[in-house]
């Protein structure tokens, strides 16, 4: 009786590819705003994130437990508790905000010297580029010192995964708005492609 829901389960499980991503960044990067708006295509005005939390989000052929972490200073510290089984860092900076570039990247930094995100994929945001005058994608990726790390916005090889990928960590900018719902797509489309 039950077949069809056999069924449509199995194809569900076959179907989706199931991931951890951690959506890292400073505060008032967009991290919350970005959560909400992917999960149910809200804009809201968040206050400050204290506590971790976590949605499933489903995006093309990628089902992923999202979880946002604050990004306030204390909040940082308990990022690494989250590190285990990740499959992919989303790391959001804004774009607009240039006195906070050298603590972003200081908090990348960090992030990418981490023996246990050693070979996670690494997506950056340059959000909230509505904003005039906000940071071009080339100047984001010079002042966060990625000229050598990006490794190109194709997307893998089909077949072809992350640790496949002759050990160079995927890692790649694009720069969005997530207020006006642009950008940020391709990203995780980069993204699934190594997941
Ligand atoms: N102009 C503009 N503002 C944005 C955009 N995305 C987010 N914001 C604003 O940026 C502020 C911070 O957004 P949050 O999503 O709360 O930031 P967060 O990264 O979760 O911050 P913490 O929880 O403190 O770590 C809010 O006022 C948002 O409305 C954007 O694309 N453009
Ligand atoms: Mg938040």
């Amino acid at each position: 009786m039950f077949d069809w829901l056999w069924n449509l389960l199995s194809y569900l499980g076959l179907y989706y590819k199931n991931a951890k991503i951690l959506f890292l960044g400073l505060d008032n990067a967009g991290k919350t705003t970005l959560m909400h708006v992917l999960k149910d295509d809200r804009l809201a005005q968040h206050v400050p994130t204290q506590h971790a939390t976590s949605e499933e989000v489903i995006l093309g052929n990628v089902r992923f437990r999202a979880f946002d972490l604050g990004g306030h200073e204390v909040a940082r510290q308990i990022w690494r508790n989250y590190y285990t089984n990740v499959d992919a860092i989303v790391y959001i900076v804004d774009a607009n905000d240039r006195e906070r570039f050298p603590e972003s990247k200081a908090e990348l930094d960090r992030l990418l010297a981490d023996e246990q995100l050693s070979d996670v994929p690494f997506l950056i945001l340059g959000n909230k580029i509505d904003i005039p005058y906000a940071a071009s994608e080339e100047e984001l990726r010079t002042a966060l010192g990625l000229h050598h790390l990006t490794t190109g916005k194709a997307g893998a090889p089909r077949g072809m995964n992350a640790r496949g990928a002759k050990d160079v960590r995927p890692l790649e900018i694009f720069m969005c708005s997530v207020v006006r719902r642009m950008g940020y797509a391709e990203g995780f489309r980069w993204l699934a492609s190594y997941l």
